[in-house]
């Protein structure tokens, strides 16, 4: 597929010279940052919020929180004092130790953050969840981690199943409920707690996050960060988000997904940049609201979020003031090169794709500010991190061939432990060498990678290999289309045909036409075995919450068999 491609942003970026950069780059540089350098500890809540808290950063505002209800600011200085608060909170009321495990499972609030770098204060592992997890979901989660406490509201409180989790002793609620045996009202009482704490020195090896992800079978699992992710984490803000000292930055993604804590909240704080964080369900209108006024500078999202927003019309871009933009970003899912080509038409800004995953803790493959941008191309490697495609055996294969996207072991936010489950940590990895990502992906002759789909995802249609993202982006430029999930479906004589499933864009009606109007395009526009052989039109596509569509889902109701673990599906 051949798109233009989008030159380099003129001026000045803390990565301008990718090249030079890569060649010459040591992380033990980036160490140096941080307090361990200085003493051998290190806590992340110190890092983020109380060494700037101490600084010229005194002052400076370190979140603004919107939601229907509530909008408030706090400096640095006050997230140190409502942190500290909420740690003695945390501390005085619970025996919870360095290392155990606490879950957040509660909806955005300036509250979750306070708990949340209260709790690594106190050198807890954080288990973020999202709001919309039922009770199997919270069940699993708990019980594999084996988890002392869970902060939560009254209206989520039902869903813990706190009867069947033995160990878990002392519920945080935020909201209204009123105190009984190892349930304690956080509003009662974190506000006479006092601001002053001691934060707990830890090792850079300690734990930090704890993210359940789902496989494709099996139950979900616990990826577990250490605290020295920070030192990537930092670091990519500065190359691939480009903050500078002004930037008010807006990350959309909630905790429950790792983006919401890696980039929502760690990467900007440890880096001293202004950060947004709106509460609520996604609205359009909303969104560009935000925008206008917070005078967001840099943005960063996912490609489910710019397809919605591309849905809502080019008309409703123009009813606001969107000029203090300067870097947009995307994760989670392939960036299709016409949501690229409509982010330069209605914003004037070049979407930077970047890819990672949680067990990698950080990003990994991006777009930078000084580096052309190949639209449909998730970029080139973090400087400092190799990644290569290899085949099933671990060797570096040659550009342009289709492979195993694959990262050289040993980078600095690299998963420390699936919790509980040593086995599958080290099925991760191949010749002790690479960590294998599951994503198939070939990289070009210039350097840059391009997402073909999940490894099993990939199919295999009379003996040529299709990545499904390419067809679903084609499909995706028809005018009909709002959007679609592609399958192989197994076949007697193909080995597998390409199937699709489509949603279409409001005020469409499915028809035998339709299809073959569909088909034709994307034969005519890719390539003829590219071309579904079957499409089924669906009013939504299954997708998770962090917006993956949900291929093995497609491929299971096409194939009538169980679904799997569902807990991640959006409702
Ligand atoms: C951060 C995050 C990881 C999986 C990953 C891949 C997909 C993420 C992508 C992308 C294409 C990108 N993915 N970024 N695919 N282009 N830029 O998303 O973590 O929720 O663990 O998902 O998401 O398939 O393997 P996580």
């Amino acid at each position: 597929m051949k798109v233009e491609a989008l030159p380099a942003k003129p001026g000045e970026h803390h990565l301008h010279n990718y090249e030079e950069q890569s060649a010459s780059f040591d992380w033990s540089e980036v160490e140096k940052e941080f307090s361990w350098s200085k003493t051998g500890k290190i806590n992340m809540a110190h890092e983020a919020i109380d060494r700037h808290a101490e600084s010229d950063r005194k002052n400076k505002v370190a979140l603004y929180y919107k939601d229907q209800h509530r909008h408030e600011t706090y400096t640095f200085y006050e997230m140190k004092r409502m942190t500290n608060r909420a740690a003695n909170l945390l501390k005085s009321h619970s025996d919870l130790e360095k290392g155990d495990r606490i879950f957040i499972f509660m909806p955005r609030s300036p509250e979750l953050y306070f708990l949340m770098f209260g709790a690594l204060k106190m050198g807890l592992i954080v288990g973020p969840l999202f709001e919309a997890f039922m009770e199997g979901a919270i069940y699993d989660r708990l019980d594999d981690s084996d988890a002392k406490s869970i902060i939560t509201t009254p209206e989520l409180l039902p869903r813990i199943p706190k009867d069947r989790l033995p160990n878990l002793k002392t519920i945080f609620i935020v909201g209204e409920e009123g105190e009984s045996e190892g349930h304690i009202d956080v509003l009662k009482h974190l506000h006479s707690c006092s601001d002053k704490f001691d934060v707990e020195w830890l090792d850079k090896e300690d734990g930090l996050v704890l993210h359940y992800t789902s496989g494709s079978t099996g139950k979900p699992k616990g990826v577990l960060h250490a605290q020295y992710a920070m030192v990537q984490q930092y670091q990519t803000g500065k190359w691939v988000l480009d903050f500078q000292e002004q930037d008010i930055y807006w990350c959309t993604a909630d905790p429950g997904w790792v983006t919401g804590t890696a980039y929502g909240v760690f990467s900007p704080w440890l880096n001293g940049v202004t950060t947004v964080i709106l509460g609520g369900r996604f609205s359009p209108d909303a969104w560009y609201q935000a925008i206008e006024d917070f005078g967001v500078t840099i943005w960063y999202s996912a490609p489910t979020a710019f397809r919605m927003l591309m849905g809502a019309g080019d008309a409703l871009v123009k009813e606001y003031d969107l000029s203090t933009l300067r870097h947009v970003l995307s994760v989670g899912e392939p960036l299709n090169p016409e949501v690229v080509k409509w982010g330069a038409q209605v914003f004037d800004k070049r979407i930077h794709d970047t890819w990672w995953m949680t067990e990698t803790g950080a990003q990994v493959i991006c777009n930078y500010p000084s580096m052309a941008i190949k639209p449909g191309s998730m970029g080139k490697p973090v400087p400092g991190v190799k990644a290569a495609i290899v085949d099933d055996q671990g060797n570096e294969l040659p550009p342009n061939q289709m492979g195993n996207l694959a990262i050289k072991k040993g980078w600095p936010s690299m998963m420390r432990q699936i919790w509980n489950n040593p086995q599958k940590y080290d099925s991760y990895f191949l010749n002790d060498e690479w960590y294998v990502s599951g994503d198939s992906a070939y990289m070009d002759e210039d350097g840059y990678f391009w997402f073909q789909g999940r490894v099993d995802d990939v199919i295999m249609t009379s003996g040529e290999r299709v990545g499904p993202f390419e067809v679903e982006s084609k499909l995706l430029e028809h005018p009909a289309v709002a959007e679609a999930g592609v399958i192989g479906k197994p076949d007697p004589v193909r080995g597998e045909i390409i199937k699709a499933f489509v949603a279409l864009v409001e005020g469409q009606e499915p028809s035998d036409e339709l299809i073959e109007d569909i088909r034709q395009f994307v034969k005519k526009e890719l390539a003829a075995h590219a071309a579904p052989r079957e499409i089924e039109f669906k009013d939504k596509l299954p997708k998770t919450r962090s917006g993956k569509i949900m291929r093995r889902v497609l491929k299971a109701w096409e194939l009538d068999l169980p679904t799997g673990d569902l807990s991640t599906m959006e409702d």
